[in-house]
C-alpha cells in the first residue's frame, strides 16, 4: 500500500481549496433544500467491485502494450486493488475471473485480501475459452453445445467456481458465455436456448441459498450472426426460468449503439430481475472504455433509475463491478478515475428532485421534466466526492496522490515485465 504519510501530505495541501469549494457548494445546495452533509454520507456508502483482471494491461484482439510493473499473479493484483481502494475509498471488493485468477490456495488468498481490507465480490466463470487441461473444446459452444459432454464440462466448471467462491466469501456467480453462431442455419435457436436453460438450472442447483446467479447478456462477439444470450429479453427469460435468485446483469457495453439502457434497467427491476452491473463506456460496441468517458449523461440516467428504484425498495442492492480494458492508461489510474465517475453519477442522481419530476411527468411538461434531470446532472459535485474520500481516509485527488507516491515506479522495480496479465481477448 501507499505510505499513509504520502496521502496525508497530499490531503493537507489540497484541504484549504476543498474546504472553500465544499462550503460554496453547501450554500448552493442549501438553497435547493439539500443538506450537503447528508449527500456526503450517502456518497460514502457507494462501492463498486474491481475486476481482478482489470489491473493488468488489457488490450484489443490485435495487440497489447504491457506497462511497467504489471502484476504477475493474483497476489500482486490484490496489492494494486488495495492501492485503488486506499486512495478512492470506493472499491472495497474484488471480482475474480476463473481460471485467469484461480488461486492455488484460496485460504491464503482470503487472508491476503483481508489483510488489505479487501473482500471478494461476484465470481466470474469462463467457458468462452479453452483451457489447457480440458477434455472438450468450446469452439462450437459451452453451456449450449449440442454435445451433452461439452455442456456437462461447462456446468462443472461453473460449479467449481461456486465452490471456490464459497471459500472466499463471495455471494454470487456471474455467467457470461460467448455461445452463438457465425452463419445463418449454423445453430438451432430453440434447441440452443433450451440447452442453456437446462445448464443454467444445473448450475443454480449447486448454488448456496444465500447466493445469486447473475446472467450477463451481450449482443454479439465472439459470435457475429447470433448469440444465445444476446439481449435483456433472453436474459430475463432465462433468469425467470432458472429460479428466484437467478437475476440479469447489465454490462453497459453489451448493447447496440443508442439502445435505451436506462429503460432496460427499469424494466428488469420492475419485475425483480435486475441483479448487477458491469460498468464501462463505449462508442461502437463492447469497447470496454473507461466508465463515463464517452457518455456520462447515460451513466447518470442509469443511476437516476437505480436511485428511483432504491427509494421505492430499500432491499434493492445490485452487484456493481467495473469491467474495463486498459491499453493506453495505467490501469490503477483508470480504475480510480472510473470508480469516481460511477460514484459521481450516483451522487448526482440523488440530487434529482423526484417530487418535481413526477409532477412534470403527470402534468405532461416534458421540457421541465428533462430540465429537472439536467439541474441535477449539471451541478458539479466534485467537492462532495473529495470530502467523502478524505473523511474515509482516502485521497482528495486520487490520481495526483498516486502519482506523487511513485507506486508504479516502485513496483516496476520489483516486478520484471511479463507481458502476460490482462485478458486481451474480450
Ligand atoms: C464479456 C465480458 C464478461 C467477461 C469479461 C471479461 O465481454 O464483459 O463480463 O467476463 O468481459
Ligand atoms: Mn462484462
Ligand atoms: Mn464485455
Amino acid at each position: 500500500m501507499i505510505k499513509p504519510e504520502v496521502v496525508a501530505d497530499h490531503n493537507q495541501k489540497q484541504a484549504p481549496t476543498l474546504e472553500a469549494d465544499y462550503a460554496a457548494l453547501g450554500e448552493k445546495l442549501a438553497r435547493r433544500g439539500v443538506d450537503i452533509e447528508q449527500l456526503t454520507r450517502a456518497a460514502d456508502t457507494f462501492a463498486v467491485a474491481l475486476p481482478s483482471w482489470g489491473v493488468g494491461t488489457g488490450g484489443t484482439r490485435f495487440a497489447r502494450f504491457p506497462g511497467p510493473g504489471e502484476p504477475r499473479n493474483i497476489f500482486e493484483k490484490l496489492d494494486d486493488c488495495s492501492v485503488i481502494h486506499q486512495l478512492s475509498q470506493a472499491t472495497p471488493t474484488v471480482s475474480l475471473h476463473i481460471p485467469w485468477d484461480r488461486p492455488d490456495d484460496p485460504k491464503a488468498l482470503l487472508e491476503y485480501a483481508q489483510a488489505r481490507n479487501l473482500a471478494f465480490d461476484a465470481m466470474n466463470s469462463n467457458t468462452f475459452q479453452d483451457q489447457a487441461d480440458q477434455a472438450y473444446s468450446y469452439k462450437y459452444g459451452s453451456l449450449t453445445h449440442t454435445s451433452e459432454a461439452v455442456r456437462q464440462q461447462a456446468i462443472e466448471h461453473n460449479v467449481e467456481v461456486v465452490e471456490l467462491g464459497k471459500k472466499l466469501g463471495s455471494k454470487a456467480l456471474t455467467v457470461w458465455i460467448g455461445d452463438g453462431s457465425n452463419f445463418p442455419g449454423q445453430q438451432h435457436f430453440r434447441n440452443s436456448f433450451a440447452h442453456y436453460l437446462d445448464s443454467a438450472r444445473a448450475i443454480y442447483d449447486a448454488l448456496p441459498d444465500d447466493w445469486n446467479m447473475l446472467l450477463e447478456h451481450k449482443m454479439f462477439e465472439p459470435a457475429f450472426y447470433s448469440t444465445v444470450i444476446q439481449d435483456w429479453g433472453s436474459s430475463y427469460l432465462a433468469a425467470r426460468e432458472t429460479g428466484e435468485r437467478c437475476l440479469s446483469l447489465v454490462d453497459l457495453g453489451h448493447h447496440a449503439p443508442n439502445v435505451n439502457i436506462e429503460m432496460i434497467v427499469s424494466r428488469l427491476a420492475q419485475f425483480g430481475k435486475l441483479g448487477g452491473f458491469h460498468f464501462n463506456d463505449s462508442k461502437y460496441g463492447d469497447d470496454d472504455l473507461d466508465s463515463g468517458s464517452i457518455d456520462p449523461y447515460q451513466l447518470f440516467l442509469v443511476f437516476n433509475e437505480l436511485v428511483d428504484i432504491q427509494q421505492a425498495d430499500s432491499a434493492f442492492a445490485p452487484f456493481y463491478m467495473l469491467d474495463q480494458s486498459h491499453n493506453v492508461t495505467d490501469p490503477i489510474e483508470s480504475l480510480m478515475y472510473s470508480a469516481a465517475e460511477v460514484q459521481r453519477a450516483f451522487v448526482k442522481a440523488l440530487l434529482v428532485d423526484r417530487e418535481a419530476l413526477l409532477g412534470y411527468q403527470n402534468s405532461s411538461d416534458p421540457l421541465m421534466a428533462q430540465a429537472t434531470l439536467k439541474q441535477a446532472f449539471n451541478l458539479d459535485v466534485e467537492p462532495v466526492l473529495q470530502m467523502a474520500r478524505q473523511r474515509a481516509g482516502g485521497a482528495i485527488d486520487p490520481i495526483a496522490a498516486y502519482r506523487a507516491s511513485e507506486y508504479r515506479q516502485s513496483v516496476a522495480r520489483d516486478r520484471p515485465q511479463s507481458g502476460q496479465s490482462g485478458s486481451g481477448i474480450v
